[in-house]
């Protein structure tokens, strides 16, 4: 294995555990937080430090250079171009951001983010992002799981799948407009209730220990590690409750080759390319670059393979 996942021992952390790691870690922006100041006010366009715990859930590997993970993006609201991004994301305006919680659920919501955060502690998790294009990245997350926000507004038993819409801003989103429409917007995600209350799925806020730039998908955005990095959809605005599964941009835009699920899987080739390897960002490039194994759920397959028993994973890609 050349990722090293630690076992996931969250049930048996006591609170007392979590406390007392809390205080290992978190320094003065602690009182902060707490008091329900978050930097996530009028003013806060730049980076502004997070405070957080480590998390259990981390991989040992080293993250990959920040300068890397903020400069080689994928967000098509703003282009094609992995530099288009960080070119072009700070047109966005994060703040005020809020989100809306509906559908089938019983306490539907629009949600401020200073809401959202109140009631969750941040914590930082090392995962790695494993993109459908062969290369991946480990970031240092910090974020909460999505399981916290989506219990607050009690999903009914008809509920079977989750919906997410990244914000529709042509103003200020400049792959939004002009002649080259890639895809068809809102950019949207999904996820089967059960994966999405999984514990390794998170919400971000934050990376390397500040707030997120927008490039990565400021002010919030989803992260699931098992899954190629297209579901892990960025700057979040919506999220619905519902019973059939719901519509994905990539699979909308190519079923064959972007399926739902799209767990990672170096046995599924992608129709055009092989999945069987990655190139790590900041690994070196070009031809001599090392390609590393690619591993079934990208590496955490302990933790979520029991989601799929008895599914055939060549169907359900
Ligand atoms: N709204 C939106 N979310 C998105 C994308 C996008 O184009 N638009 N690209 C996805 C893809 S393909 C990847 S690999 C990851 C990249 O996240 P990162 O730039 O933080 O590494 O974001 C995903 N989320
Ligand atoms: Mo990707």
């Amino acid at each position: 294995m050349i990722l090293k996942l630690k076992p996931i021992p969250s049930l048996e952390i006591t609170p007392r555990d979590v406390y007392l790691r809390r205080r290992e870690f978190l320094g003065g922006a602690l009182a902060a937080a707490v008091a329900g100041v978050l930097p996530w006010g009028a003013a806060a366009a730049a980076a502004a430090p997070l405070a957080f715990s480590k998390s259990v859930f981390s991989t040992d590997e080293p993250p990959t250079p920040k300068a890397d993970a903020t400069s080689y993006n994928n967000f098509y609201e703003f282009g094609t171009r992995k530099t288009d991004a960080s070119n072009y994301a700070g047109a966005l305006k994060t703040s005020p951001w809020s989100i809306t919680i509906d559908g089938l659920v019983s306490k539907p919501a629009t949600y401020t983010l200073e809401d959202i955060l109140k009631p969750v502690s941040l914590e930082e998790r090392i995962y790695r992002l494993r993109c459908v294009e062969g290369w991946s990245m480990a970031v240092p997350w910090i974020g909460f799981p999505l399981s916290a926000l989506l219990s607050r507004v009690e999903p009914l038993g008809s509920a079977k799948f989750v919906a997410f819409e990244t914000v529709v801003r042509p103003a200020e989103m400049r792959g939004q407009r002009g002649w080259f429409q890639t895809l068809d917007w809102p950019y949207r995600e999904g996820l089967r209730l059960d994966e999405a209350m999984h514990p390794l799925a998170i919400l971000a806020v934050g990376l390397y220990g500040e707030t997120l730039p927008n490039q990565n998908g400021a002010p919030v955005r989803l992260v699931v590690p098992w899954k190629y990095g297209f579901k892990s959809i960025k700057s979040v605005v919506r999220i619905s409750l519902v019973e059939k599964q719901p519509v994905t941009s990539w699979n909308m835009l190519d079923r064959d080759e972007y399926g739902f699920y799209s767990n990672v899987n170096p046995e599924v080739d992608h129709p055009r390319w092989s999945q069987k390897t990655e190139r790590r960002i900041g690994d070196g490039s070009g031809l001599f670059a090392r390609r590393h194994p690619t591993l079934p759920f990208n590496g955490y397959g302990e933790q979520v393979a029991n989601l799929y028993a008895g599914m055939d994973l060549m169907t359900y890609f």
